[in-house]
């Protein structure tokens, strides 16, 4: 069954009452194509790619350069509620004062970081940043760095919040669960909810906006347009690959990729923050459509990394998303991802949260459901950052803290565990101990000034598996 929206007729003239762009379906046959259409104005939500369909938004000034390319517009539903800001969800003022307030409670494991301007600021029109959170205890210098980030695009209003769940998690449940507390003591963790504090202002008044609210390049000043007004798509203002095919030229594009790579006071932001350290991971919310995706969105050639993948595929079996590479989507260039791999060899991933039906503003209850969908794979990135490798290797299923020693349970083909005081030291440095049908038990006589025991398993091969923590205490 397509899992889409269902179809209303052909796309006319007519089909766009008072200027408004029209929601509609189309047919492709290869990704390549449809990045034609995006390049002509077609703004893409969501994919079916088993029926080879196309869903999304356009506006009547893209129609006759979509005909030109022969797409067969048809009208569709609409997803179901639609630039509505509904109560619970938290503007920049409000994300600020709460970033504030975590750091101010949790000023042992977590700093407020002013990392750049929203554009509007540089040119004196306002007063919005782009704040992150830091978190992690103690000297943060050369621990594995990991960046959350949230609402490159303005109008995925759920993406910052799940940025603030993972700062909450984090921040909250780091005295009682065990592997939290190995995070905020052994990660370097950057949260950024709002990439593009400037849009989202547009977007929480209840504007369909995508990009930021950067004119200076052409596209008027409409900014009640929408889709088709001025800014530049935060995802292809990337400095690598940027300008190739599945980015626009044009400034009123949806996928505007702005004058010149990180011409936009964002990108450079985040650009100036990943020079700053060595990362491990990055992770990008957007939404919507279900989907884990990971570099490369401008060639189909397989990314040079055999971690990518796998990690992406487990990504996707937490989450319950779909996991691909990109550009099996549809091709971008100049996106946040492409440029964190591609420039910096960082392991980058894009999730893509939410169905059609829940579209870019669902009613705030739904966080609860996705924050249980994303939450696994946020630990996961925070599991792995100091090895990736460690995809490779077995699970430790349980780790109970007992009297006097540590039980361990480890899944299939697991033959040993090791356990570390602290801080995880380089594979097979640890305690040694031989699993018996993935079994073991650990003598609780390590001891460590973080009150924090590591643990992972090895397989018959010799490939050891992510790290676990238990309370030594
Ligand atoms: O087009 C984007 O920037 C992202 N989708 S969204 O609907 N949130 O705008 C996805 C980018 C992922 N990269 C590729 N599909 N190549
Ligand atoms: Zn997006």
């Amino acid at each position: 069954m397509a899992s889409g929206p269902r179809d209303l007729g052909p796309v006319t003239a007519a089909s766009f009452s008072g200027n408004r762009p029209a929601v509609v379906g189309v047919k492709y046959s290869a990704p390549a194509e449809l990045s034609r259409m995006v390049d002509a104005g077609l703004e893409i939500w969501y994919v079916d790619q088993k029926e080879k369909r196309a869903f999304g938004q356009v506006g009547a000034e893209s129609l006759p350069a979509l005909q030109r390319l022969g797409a067969q517009l048809r009208m569709v539903q609409s997803p179901g509620t639609f630039n509505n800001f509904g109560p619970g969800y938290h503007t920049y003022d409000e994300i600020k004062e709460i970033l504030a307030g975590m750091a101010a409670k949790h000023s042992d494991k977590a700093r407020l970081v002013d990392i750049g301007d929203g554009w509007e600021k540089t040119q004196g029109k306002s007063d919005r940043d782009v704040l992150a959170l830091q978190i992690g205890k103690g000297d943060r210098t050369g621990k594995p760095a990991v960046l959350l980030c949230g609402n490159h695009h303005a109008r995925e209003i759920v993406t910052p919040e799940i940025v603030l769940k993972i700062a909450e998690m984090l921040l909250e449940g780091s005295d009682s669960d065990p592997d939290l507390a190995h995070f905020v003591e052994n990660r370097d963790i950057w949260l950024i909810p709002m990439v593009n504090p400037d849009g989202h202002r547009l977007a929480a008044k209840g504007v369909d906006w995508r990009k930021n609210t950067d004119n200076s390049a052409g596209g008027g000043a409409n900014y009640a347009k929408g889709p088709n007004g001025p800014g530049v798509d935060l995802n292809r203002n990337y400095g690598f690959k940027w300008g190739l095919p599945g980015a626009s030229p044009s400034a009123t594009a949806p996928t505007f990729r702005g004058p010149g790579p990180f011409s936009e006071p964002e990108t450079q932001a985040i650009k100036r923050l990943v020079e700053s350290r060595k990362w491990t991971f990055l992770m990008t919310y957007h939404s919507f459509s279900n989907l884990i995706l990971w570099p490369w969105g401008h060639t189909n050639a397989p990314p040079p990394d055999n971690r990518l993948a796998p990690i992406g595929q487990k990504l996707g079996q937490l989450s319950g998303y779909k996991p691909q590479q990109s550009v099996k989507l549809y091709p971008t260039s100049g996106d946040t991802t492409d440029w964190a791999f591609g420039e910096h060899g960082i392991l980058s991933y894009t999730t893509e949260i939410g169905s059609w039906g829940d579209g870019f503003d669902p009613p705030y209850a739904k966080l609860a459901s996705f924050w249980k969908q994303n939450e696994p794979g946020a630990r996961l990135l925070l599991q792995l950052a100091d090895n990736p490798a460690h995809i490779f290797g077995p699970e430790l299923t349980t780790v109970a803290r007992k009297k006097d020693a540590i039980e361990v349970l480890a899944s299939r083909g697991a033959v040993e565990v090791e356990a570390f005081a602290g801080q995880a030291g380089p594979d097979g440095t640890g305690l040694k101990v031989a699993l018996s049908e993935g079994r073991g038990v650990l003598p609780a006589t390590l001891k460590s000034a973080n009150g924090l025991i590591l643990l992972h398993a090895k397989d018959s091969k010799g490939t050891w598996g992510p790290i676990k923590a238990v309370f030594s205490r």
